[in-house]
């Protein structure tokens, strides 16, 4: 498939023109009368909640009575997922009592008992959007008093034609010995996706936030860190508010904008989080990034030539092919910044062509095995004078660093490893992008030499950025 298709394709799926086709797993979440009977039934609200092992049509009675307010929808029907139990009873506030936490579809509900009745409930409900919002509950101990808090996860999509945007929301819910209450809430990451459609040129924008809880620690408090960077991305995003664009930027002449790497201090007052402290760790720049299109070894001469292709017409996306001496080996690629070198890759003492290049191209080549804006590996094997391509492999790129893929020693032996930046994590269960929980990605791909390729090894946690 060309990628400019699977882009239209995902854009397509994402204003869920798909619906009549949603897997079986995903309608399996929903309610059986969920197409034929779109109109609720009306609920009568129930002010006092005083049974201890409610049914589930009791406590939407009892929900319907206490709305959401600040934090979400106030008429959204009720959605409870099949595959964890929407009711679970966990002692939230210490008193060895069980209390009721409440898990659907982009809601959660928590209330304690009090002895004779549970407390006001304390809900987050956001409705069922047609890009599909997704959440996720846990049970974490934030505060450090052996009691967990509930973490609400919740990512809401949205987008139009030739774009795409996700934020992600965290919210940490704390129980005391009446009620239920937010103790901290905050953006924890956009994710952008963008096509200028006159120049076929694409980009990415990605904010990401990552926190540093002190757990089993004496105080309880968090730090986070939060990074933005975008890929051909001067205006028409959402990024680096704090960046001036100069006036007449083009996309071609800043391709890669980084912005400033934020820390931020919070300390537990007893109820809820508050932030003590936010600096830069850095300054927003752009960033420039070597190109080298020629190298030579021996008697022989590589060199990664730019092909232009054409796209509908319009101004193209540059593509490149590797020559040895003026030989053509392997296929095109999407080739921002080529940067080409000899490097022993494999440890037999004699060296490979590397060649690595960028493309902010939401869609890959349809050989490759993920989509995104990525950095691509070829490595040539020239040693028997036949020049073998024995990896192509890209990685998504997450970071600020632009770390796509790299070449590392992670294990004993002679030979470099391919690390590559892991796709966008996505459950099994789903083919249809949005219908359920996914976040971006911390895991990175182990490919090692087997003595004729680059096999994949293993998946390693991917160290923070920028954390102090
Ligand atoms: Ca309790
Ligand atoms: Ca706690
Ligand atoms: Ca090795």
């Amino acid at each position: 498939m060309q990628p400019k298709l699977m882009l239209l394709l995902l854009l397509l799926v994402s204003i869920n023109l798909f619906t009549p086709m949603m897997p079986r797993a995903v309608q399996a979440f929903l309610p059986d009368n969920f197409e034929q009977n779109p109109t609720p039934t009306p609920i009568t609200p129930l002010e006092h909640l005083t049974t201890r092992e409610p049914t589930l049509q009791q406590v939407e009675a009892f929900l319907t009575a206490y709305p959401p307010g600040k934090f979400g929808d106030e008429a959204c029907r009720f959605y409870w997922l099949e595959s964890t139990a929407p009711l679970m009873y966990v002692d939230l506030n210490g008193d060895d009592a069980l209390d009721l936490l409440v898990e659907g579809q982009n809601h959660v509900a928590a209330m304690v008992w009090t002895g004779e009745e549970y407390s006001e409930p304390f809900q987050i409900h956001f409705c069922r959007g047609f890009r599909n919002p997704w959440s996720q509950v846990s049970l974490e101990d934030w505060t450090n008093d052996g009691i967990p808090e509930i973490v609400f996860d919740y990512r809401d999509p949205s987008g139009g034609s030739g774009q795409s945007d996700e934020i992600w929301w965290r919210f940490l819910i704390h129980c005391g010995v009446t009620n239920c209450d937010i103790a901290w809430y905050g953006e924890a990451g956009e994710f952008y996706v963008y096509s200028y459609i006159d120049s076929f040129i694409d980009g990415i924008m990605l904010r990401k936030t990552q926190f540093f809880p002190h757990f089993n620690q004496d105080v309880p408090a968090f730090e986070t860190v939060t990074y933005e960077f975008a890929f051909h991305c001067t205006y028409n995003c959402f990024l680096n508010h704090d960046v001036p664009i100069p006036d007449g930027a083009v996309v071609q002449e800043e391709p890669y904008r980084v912005g400033s790497v934020i820390l931020t201090k919070y300390g537990w007052n007893g109820s809820t989080f508050e932030q003590v402290e936010e600096r830069a760790l850095t300054k927003p720049h752009v960033m420039q990034i070597p190109t080298q299109t020629t190298a030579e070894y021996a008697d022989m001469t590589v060199s990664v030539v730019e092909t232009p292709v054409e796209m509908g017409g319009a101004v193209h996306y540059p593509e490149c092919q590797l020559m040895v001496n003026d030989t053509e080996v392997g296929e095109p690629f999407l080739c921002l910044f080529p940067f080409v070198q000899w490097l022993d890759v494999t440890g037999d003492h004699a060296p490979e062509v590397v060649v690595t290049a960028y493309a902010a191209y939401y869609g890959a080549q349809e050989t490759d095995d993920r989509q995104c804006a990525h950095q691509r590996m070829i490595i040539i094997n020239t040693a028997n004078g036949d020049p073998q391509q024995i990896a192509n492999i890209i990685g998504c790129i997450w970071q600020p660093d632009l770390f796509g893929v790299r070449l590392e020693n992670v294990d004993a032996d002679a030979a470099l490893e391919v690390i590559a930046g892991g796709e966008r994590m996505m459950p099994d269960c789903c083919g249809i992008a949005g219908l359920y929980w996914y976040e971006l990605n911390d895991y990175d791909d182990v490919y090692d030499w087997d003595g004729s390729g680059f096999s994949w090894m293993k998946s390693i946690i991917r160290p923070p950025y920028g954390a102090e």
